[in-house]
């Protein structure tokens, strides 16, 4: 009987296991839900925030592994062709790059200026586009940045060097807009990335990392939204997860389309159709007064014939 009652334990511990749905590998950051939105939601022309980030995931960035003491927030949405991020960045030492080194080719630049660099898990393949599947998180992904002066970059993990690697004129939109705004000590970024294809609900592993150059010249320290990998470690990034659910309710528009008639038309009809009213005490006093004006009439007969005689 015993044998058969572990016999019976084992096999549901078994079942019970076998209904666990796979998911990110333990340890693995859930940063939480992200919903989603329409692509006019957000105005790429500028830095702008929209008021649609108010219904964001917002992601803290200020994990101080990589030496940086800056901090900043993200916020995450997505849509049917894009993934978008809003950054807010609090630096006390913004710092502008040379633009003329851009163009000289002087990428590395690149990442000690200030900018915030968004990094999306990708399957393993050099080349490979594809979102990294739910719960297989590859130690592969996409790196989409932006520094605070506007100049975007973009390379892969174990891409060619430099061959893949993408900067200022050379980042096509296709890949992916930007837009950044400054005010003073704090910058905003702006990124809506198409190039990984339309997305889709569930997991998305991604890195969000915050450059701050110190000075011209010095060093370059960073704050991450996980410090559990380092900037590249695409295995080891947090997650969110995309939910096919709208990020607002649209507000009700209250114009009155032009082919519907207006509310006043429609009262005459409603008047109309009621029944007709019972008599009111103003009937009865019209009736009581032609009455007091028939006997009136008569009694001038009366008086008249009486007259006669
Ligand atoms: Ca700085």
């Amino acid at each position: 009987m015993k044998k058969t009652i572990a016999l019976i334990l084992a096999i549901m511990i078994i079942a019970t296991m076998a209904i666990i749905p796979v998911s990110a590998a333990p340890g693995n950051e859930n940063y939480g839900n992200v919903k989603k939105i329409s692509d006019s939601d957000i105005n790429m022309s500028n830095g702008e925030r929209d008021s649609v980030w108010d219904y964001a995931l917002a992601i803290p960035v200020a994990d101080d592994t990589g030496g940086g003491t800056i901090t900043g927030t993200t916020w995450v949405l997505w849509s049917d062709t894009a993934f978008y991020f809003y950054t807010e960045v609090n630096d006390p030492t913004p710092v502008s790059v040379d633009l003329s080194d851009w163009e000289d080719g002087d990428y590395f630049d690149a990442w000690i200026s200030d900018s915030v660099e968004i990094f999306i898990s990708v399957e393993g393949d050099s080349g490979n586009l594809d979102v990294t599947p739910t719960g297989n998180f590859d130690d592969a992904c996409w790196q989409f940045r932006i520094d605070r002066d506007g100049i975007p970059s973009s390379y892969q993990r174990n891409g060619a060097w430099t061959d893949d690697f993408m900067c200022g004129a050379s980042v096509n939109k296709d890949r992916y807009e930007w837009a950044v705004k400054q005010d003073g000590n704090k910058y905003y970024t702006k990124h809506k990335i198409t190039m990984l294809g339309a997305p889709h609900a569930g997991e998305l592993g991604l890195q969000i990392q915050i450059n701050d150059l110190e000075e011209e010249g010095g060093g370059a320290p960073q704050v991450r939204a996980n410090g559990a990998s380092g900037s590249w470690d695409a295995d080891q990034f947090g997650y969110v997860v995309l939910v096919d659910e709208p990020a607002y309710i649209a507000p009700v528009v209250e114009d009155t389309p032009a082919d519907e008639p207006a509310p006043a038309e429609v009262v005459p009809d409603v008047i109309v159709a009621a029944p007709p009213p019972a008599p009111t005490t103003g009937d009865a006093g019209i009736i009581a007064f032609a009455a007091i004006m028939i006997i009136a009439a008569a009694g001038v007969v009366v008086f008249k014939k009486q007259t006669a005689k």
